[in-house]
């Protein structure tokens, strides 16, 4: 057993109260990791750990085991210090929101996470910046320490890396494979696990599917854009992630374009390419992210906003 591991079992022991956290607006793999993690100290330690979270949690974590203990932070009494609390999945302290206070007071700080972070706030950090989840870096500690697990505990370990790696989309290599193969040995039922995400509200998924049927193509349809006004935008689900990806499915299409009015002359706008780099865009616009998936607010008008990227297109 690595040393860590001892370390953080004789944390465990130890306390008497613990609280468990990952980001702000947390995705599945921050809030069923988090969940793992209850159940695997409750199992093996008889400790009934509280788990706290700020912001929203997306509509489609509404089924996963156990989501009834994750308690929005505002809710729960955290005057008291606690003895042990363990960050999950949380990338660095900005994204942490509201329950900042509560973690930081602790007696002793863990965390787990596969962020690269060069300014870590753990006592003891069991971190690697290589796993595809923090489901991964849970899962291995788990077999590391040898506990006792339960299909809850492999049920949301399997979420947890099912949603961060968009169905192996992102798999950085073959260790999250290895480690849903020996779920799947396990008892997990992946198909299961996806008819569980199938959540949205009907409005949300016909208010895309409008945005889609409307989408505006260019340059020979290498470029979609698609409008959200402000009345769809109040149906939207996260950033209209179903519509980008259904616009990606069109044979041709290169380059997807979101456009939403998210209030009067505000418009998040997400970019995506199939082939070539469009971050140079969302820098000229005001934004940034990564290659082929970026993103920017800009203070205009939808009419203005939209002929602006169309010219920002010509010749790409
Ligand atoms: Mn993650």
């Amino acid at each position: 057993m690595k040393n860590e591991t001892k370390k953080f079992i004789e944390k465990i022991k130890s306390a008497k109260s613990i609280l468990l956290a990952a980001h702000k607006n947390p995705d599945g793999d921050a809030l069923c990791s988090v969940l793992a993690l209850y159940q695997l100290i409750l199992l093996n330690y008889g400790i009934d750990a509280v788990c706290v979270y700020d912001g929203n949690v997306p509509d489609a974590l509404h089924y996963v085991p156990l989501r009834g203990h994750a308690r929005f932070y505002g809710h729960v009494d955290l005057t008291n210090k606690f003895d042990l609390a363990i960050l999950l999945d949380y990338g660095t302290v900005k994204n942490i929101g509201g329950t900042f206070d509560a973690i930081n007071n602790a007696k002793y700080l863990i965390e787990i996470d596969h962020h690269k972070n060069d300014n870590k706030i753990g006592n003891l950090c069991l971190d690697d910046d290589t796993a595809a989840a923090t489901g991964c870096v849970l899962y291995d500690l788990m077999i590391d320490a040898g506990w006792k697990y339960d299909d809850k505990v492999l049920n949301l370990i399997a979420l947890a890396i099912l949603t961060d790696t968009g169905n192996f989309k992102y798999a950085r290599d073959g260790r999250s494979l290895r480690i849903m193969a020996e779920l799947v040995d396990a008892g997990v039922d992946i198909n299961r696990l996806m008819d569980l995400l199938n959540n949205k509200p009907r409005k949300t998924i016909q208010t895309e599917a409008m945005v889609v049927a409307n989408a505006e193509f260019f340059y020979r349809n290498r470029l979609a854009i698609a409008v959200v006004d402000s009345a769809a935008y109040k149906n939207l689900d996260g950033r209209g992630a179903t519509a980008l990806s259904l616009l990606a499915q069109i044979k041709g299409v290169e380059f997807i374009v979101l456009l939403k009015e998210q209030k009067e002359n505000q418009i998040g706008v997400s970019l995506r390419s199939k082939s070539v780099p469009v971050n140079t865009i969302a820098e000229a616009i005001g934004g940034g992210g990564h290659m082929y998936a970026s993103g920017a607010v800009v203070s205009d008008n939808l009419e203005n906003v939209k002929q602006k990227i169309v010219q920002l297109f010509k010749g790409v």
